[in-house]
C-alpha cells in the first residue's frame, strides 16, 4: 500500500479495531502495535486534529508535539509547575477536560480508546501526504451533466426558505422545506459535514465534509440532488462561491485544513481549475508547515474572496477577475483566525483570531486591515450578528467559548442618521452577560430579538438551552428556553446541545438544532421569533446529530 493510503485507510476507511492495550499499558510503556496506531490516527482525525492540528503544533488546542506530552526526565517545568505529562495525566486531561478549553472526551471514547490516545500523542506525528491538482482532478465527478440538468425550477419547494441542515454523523445533509416543515430529500455528502454555502442565484448548494468531499446540490431537479464532486483534500472546513456581479454562480472555492490550500473549481461542475498552497510566514515572521484555511467568504464589493489563514494570521483578499494570473493581497491580522461575517454594510469582514483573542476586521474596499479589536477568550462569533444598538449605533457581535459575555463592536456605517456613533468605531462598546461555552449568535433585520446559544457549556442545562434578549434592553435575558425540553424528546445519556439558531427568510421563525447522541433520533425546535413559543418540532428517524442550519435566502444574501 502506499504512505498516501495508509493515511487514507487510517482516516476514513477503518472499522473499529479490537484494542491490545493489556499488557503495553500495565507495564507503562507507550508503544503501539500497527492496529493500534491505525485506530489512533482515526480517532486523532475525527475528534483532535481540528483543534490541534495534524502536526500537532497547535491552534485553537495546546501544541501536542512530543516534547511536550512525554514524561519529562530532565525536572522541565510545564504549566502550573508540574515536570510531568505523561499517559496518566494525558488521560486526565482528555477524559475530564480542562478549564483552558479542552472538552471532556469521557462520554464519547472508552475509557481503553483514552487510554490509546494518551500513548499515541507521545509518539512523533507522522506527516500525511500531500494532495496535488492531479489527484484533485482524478477525484472530481460530474453525476449529472450541466446540459441534463433542469432549465427551470422542477419542484413546488419555495427555494428561498429551504434550509440545508447538516446531519454530522451520518455523514448528510437534510433539505427542510421552510414553509412546510417537510425533509424533501436527504442527500449523502462527505464525512462530518461541516458548513453548507450558496451560490449567487440561490439555486446551487454547496456542502463540504471535513474528510474534504465537496458536494454540488441543485435545488432544481424535482428532488434536490447531488450533481457533482470532488475531494479538495483530506481534511476541510470552508467553502463558497463567487458573488460579485458578473461572475454569479461562474466559480467556487474550498478551503483545506490538510494539506494546507485552497481549490478553485467552476462553479456549475466543480471542475478543479487551481490549487493554491498556504504555507509560509506567521505574522510574527516564523514559517508555519501547517497554515489551515479556515473561513471563506464571498465579497460583493469587487471579484475577490476573503479566505483566513488560521495559524499564519494572514487574510487573503484573493481576486478571482483573473484565475489564470491570481492576484492576492496579503494582510497581516492575528494569529489563529477562524470564523466570521460581514458588518451590516458588507463592506468589513470580521473574523475571530480566536486563541489570540482577537477580533480583525478587513475592509474589503481599500484592501486593508481596519481593525484589530481585543475582546474577551476565545471569540466564536459563527458569522456573527449585526443590529442597532439603541445607545451606541451600529453594532456586530460575537459570542466566545472561554467567557461569560457576548461582546458588541462598534462598526462604521455611511449612513448619515449614523454619523454621530463615529467615535465608537472598533470599539468593544458593550459586553452583554451571558454563559461560556457560546458558539453562535444570531438576529435579523426584521427581529426584536437576539439569540444565542451555549453547547459547549458543561452544564447540562445549559448546554441544553439558548437566551433571548431583547435588543431594546440588552441588560439580560429576556428569556431561557430549554430547547431540549421543548422538544419533548425522550431522555437520553447524551446531552442534547441546543445549537446554531438559525432565522428563516422572513425573519419571523428562529430554528434550534439539537445535536444529540451518534444514534440518537434528534429534532429541530422552531420557534416563534416574536412568542418565543414553539412553532414545531421536525423530528424524524433520520434526523441524527443535526448542527449547522443555512437558510437558503439568508446564506445566498449574508443576512444576520
Ligand atoms: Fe465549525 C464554521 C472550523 C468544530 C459547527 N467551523 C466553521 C468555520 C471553520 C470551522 C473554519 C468557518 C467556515 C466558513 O465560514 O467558511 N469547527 C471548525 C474546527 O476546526 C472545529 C473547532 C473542530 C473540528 O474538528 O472541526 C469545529 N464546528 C465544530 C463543531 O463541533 C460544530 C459545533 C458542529 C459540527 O457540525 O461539526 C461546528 N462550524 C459549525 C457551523 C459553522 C462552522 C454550524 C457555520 C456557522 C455559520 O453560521 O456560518
Amino acid at each position: 500500500m502506499t504512505r498516501r493510503g495508509i493515511w487514507y485507510a487510517g482516516f476514513f476507511a477503518l472499522a473499529a479495531l479490537p484494542l491490545t492495550i493489556g499488557s503495553a499499558f500495565g507495564q507503562g510503556t507507550t508503544a503501539l502495535t500497527a492496529e493500534e496506531k491505525a485506530q489512533a490516527k482515526k480517532i486523532y482525525f475525527e475528534r483532535c486534529a481540528g483543534c490541534h492540528g495534524v502536526l500537532r503544533k497547535g491552534a485553537t488546542g495546546k501544541n501536542l508535539e512530543p516534547h511536550w506530552t512525554k514524561t519529562l526526565k530532565d525536572g522541565t517545568k510545564l504549566e502550573g509547575g508540574t515536570t510531568k505529562l505523561g499517559t496518566g495525566r494525558l488521560e486526565k486531561i482528555i477524559g475530564y477536560g480542562t478549564e483552558g478549553g479542552m472538552v471532556n472526551f469521557d462520554d464519547i471514547l472508552t475509557k481503553e480508546e483514552i487510554n490509546l490516545m494518551a500513548r499515541y500523542i507521545q509518539e512523533t506525528p507522522d506527516v500525511p501526504p500531500e494532495y496535488s491538482f492531479k489527484e484533485t482532478l482524478d477525484s472530481w465527478k460530474v453525476i449529472v451533466p450541466v446540459e441534463q440538468r433542469p432549465k427551470k425550477q422542477m419542484n413546488n419547494i419555495n427555494l428561498k426558505n429551504v434550509f440545508s441542515v447538516t446531519l454530522r454523523d451520518t455523514g448528510e445533509v437534510a433539505l427542510i422545506d421552510g414553509d412546510t416543515k417537510e425533509i424533501r430529500s436527504i442527500v449523502k455528502t462527505g464525512y462530518a459535514v461541516h458548513i453548507s454555502r450558496l451560490s449567487a442565484s440561490g439555486r446551487y448548494v454547496y456542502v463540504i465534509g471535513r474528510d474534504g468531499r465537496l458536494s454540488l446540490i441543485d435545488l432544481w431537479m424535482e428532488k434536490p440532488a447531488v450533481v457533482a464532486e470532488v475531494k479538495i483534500g483530506f481534511d476541510a472546513r470552508s467553502v463558497d462561491t463567487s458573488k460579485f456581479k458578473g461572475f454569479e454562480d461562474k466559480y467556487a472555492v474550498a478551503g483545506s485544513y490538510w494539506p494546507p490550500q485552497y481549490v478553485i473549481m467552476d462553479g456549475d461542475t466543480l471542475k478543479p481549475r487551481k490549487v493554491v498552497g498556504t504555507r509560509g510566514m506567521t505574522v510574527d515572521g516564523e514559517y508555519h508547515p501547517e497554515p489551515r484555511v479556515a473561513s471563506i467568504v464571498a465579497s460583493f464589493t469587487k471579484p475577490e474572496w476573503v479566505i483566513n489563514i488560521k495559524e499564519t494570521g494572514q487574510i487573503l483578499l484573493v481576486d478571482y477577475s483573473d484565475i489564470e494570473n491570481l492576484k492576492t493581497t496579503t494582510i497581516g491580522s492575528a494569529k489563529f483566525l477562524h470564523d466570521g461575517g460581514w458588518d451590516a454594510s458588507k463592506r468589513y469582514f470580521l473574523v475571530a483570531a480566536n486563541a489570540s483573542n482577537k477580533i480583525a476586521a478587513v475592509d474589503t474596499k481599500t484592501g486593508k486591515l481596519a481593525a484589530l479589536v481585543d475582546v474577551a477568550k476565545i471569540p466564536h462569533p459563527g458569522r456573527g450578528a449585526n443590529f442597532v444598538h439603541p445607545k451606541f449605533g451600529p453594532v456586530w457581535a460575537t459570542g466566545h467559548l472561554g467567557a461569560d459575555v457576548v461582546t458588541l463592536i462598534s462598526t462604521p456605517s455611511e449612513e448619515k442618521q449614523y454619523a454621530k456613533y463615529k467615535d465608537n468605531n472598533w470599539k468593544v462598546v458593550q459586553e452583554i452577560k451571558h454563559v461560556p461555552g457560546n458558539l453562535f449568535v444570531k438576529t435579523h433585520p426584521k427581529s426584536k430579538h437576539f439569540w444565542a446559544d451555549s453547547p459547549q457549556n458543561p452544564d447540562k442545562d445549559l448546554a441544553e438551552s439558548v437566551a433571548v434578549w431583547d435588543m431594546a434592553d440588552l441588560s439580560k435575558p429576556k428569556a431561557i428556553l430549554n430547547v431540549a425540553k421543548d422538544s419533548g424528546l425522550p431522555e437520553t445519556k447524551a446531552v442534547k446541545r441546543a445549537v446554531h439558531p438559525e432565522y428563516s427568510a422572513d425573519g419571523k421563525e428562529v430554528w434550534i438544532s439539537l445535536w444529540g447522541g451518534k444514534t440518537d433520533q434528534s429534532a429541530i425546535v422552531v420557534y416563534d421569533d416574536a412568542t418565543l413559543k414553539v412553532k414545531k418540532v421536525i423530528t424524524d428517524p433520520k434526523m441524527i446529530t443535526p448542527t449547522g442550519k443555512f437558510n437558503v435566502y439568508n446564506t445566498q444574501h449574508d443576512i444576520y
